[in-house]
């Protein structure tokens, strides 16, 4: 048996998981999406990505015909009728199938929904272990009073230039930083610093997604008694830091050794980096909720 994909109510093999050239979720990039990952059949802060896929909606004045709840169960369903455990998956609402104007109402209120299921793939074990190289972007992150980063929609061209640059360059990641110089988070990843045994990540009203897994390890420094605070900082702020790290649904935490060919640090892993991992991991493996 293929893979299956939800689509508008059903699960479709994937050959014929199929969306129409006139949804404005291909013509406009008018849709949300989230990216969630489940670890041997939990699915790790589930609610919270529902929770953060709805907010999204709302700030585009997307209404989602499904309950929070409907949609758990949806994701849930997805993972169980793929018969996967460890899965990346892709949870998708778009605006719907309308005409060739901008007009949402055009789409009458039917938004399509799909969910993909896949196996995962990572970062390579030696980024780990070893820390990656990153750039800033010279593409400026989207003004918050433009389109807000906050919102995880199909837009993601501003961060698909940074992460051209990023590739032109030969490295994994970029930072993207804000029109006047501050630092936001990287194309796919949020963005931590530690100094003097301190931790710092910009707030997100600088223009950053509200990271699922930045709040998680906030809560683990937090409980480690690390301190941590949200906080503006400038490229000077990350050339001078002691440790800097990335955090993301599918990177979880990813040493960071070198900024703009810069070492950070020792130009290795640091200590404060390498007690929050294994701490990080532990969680992904007690909570979530459970495919039965
Ligand atoms: N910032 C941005 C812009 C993101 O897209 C994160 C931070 C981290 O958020 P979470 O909630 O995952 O801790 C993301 C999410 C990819 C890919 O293919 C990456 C993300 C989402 C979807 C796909 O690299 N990162």
């Amino acid at each position: 048996m293929g893979m299956k994909i939800y689509l508008n109510g059903s699960f479709v093999d994937a050959k014929d998981a199929n969306i129409s050239v006139f949804d404005h979720g291909l013509l406009y990039g008018d849709g949300v999406f989230e990216g969630i990952r489940s670890y041997s059949g939990l699915v790790f802060k589930l609610k919270e990505h529902i929770d953060r896929l709805y907010v999204s909606a709302e700030a585009i004045r997307l209404k989602i015909p499904l309950t929070h709840k409907e949609m758990i169960g949806l994701v849930v369903k997805t993972l169980k009728v793929n018969k996967l455990k460890d899965a990346y998956i892709r949870l998708v609402v778009t605006r719907g199938e309308g005409d060739l104007g901008l007009d949402p109402r055009k789409c009458h209120g039917k938004p399509s929904i799909f969910i993909i299921a896949d196996k995962i793939t990572l970062y390579p074990k030696d980024f780990y272990k070893n820390g990656l190289d990153i750039i800033t972007a010279k593409t400026r992150r989207n003004l918050p009073q433009a389109l807000d980063p906050r919102i995880k929609s199909l837009n993601y061209l501003n961060n698909i230039l940074a992460k051209i640059e990023a590739t032109d360059a030969g490295v994994q990641e970029a930072i993207m930083l804000t029109h006047d110089g501050f630092v936001t988070e990287c194309t796919g990843d949020n963005i931590f610093i530690v100094k003097r045994k301190t931790l710092m990540t910009p707030p997100v009203v600088v223009g950053a997604l509200e990271g699922i897994t930045r709040s998680a390890v906030m809560t683990i420094a937090r409980r480690l008694r690390v301190q941590c605070k949200e906080k503006r900082l400038t490229l000077l702020d990350l050339y001078d830091a002691d440790e800097c790290f990335l955090t993301g649904t599918a990177a979880e935490i990813i040493p960071v050794v070198a900024i703009d060919r810069k070492a950070i640090g020792t130009g290795k892993p640091g200590p404060v980096t390498q007690l929050l991992l294994p701490e990080f991991k532990k969680i992904t493996t007690v909570e979530g909720i459970k495919v039965e």
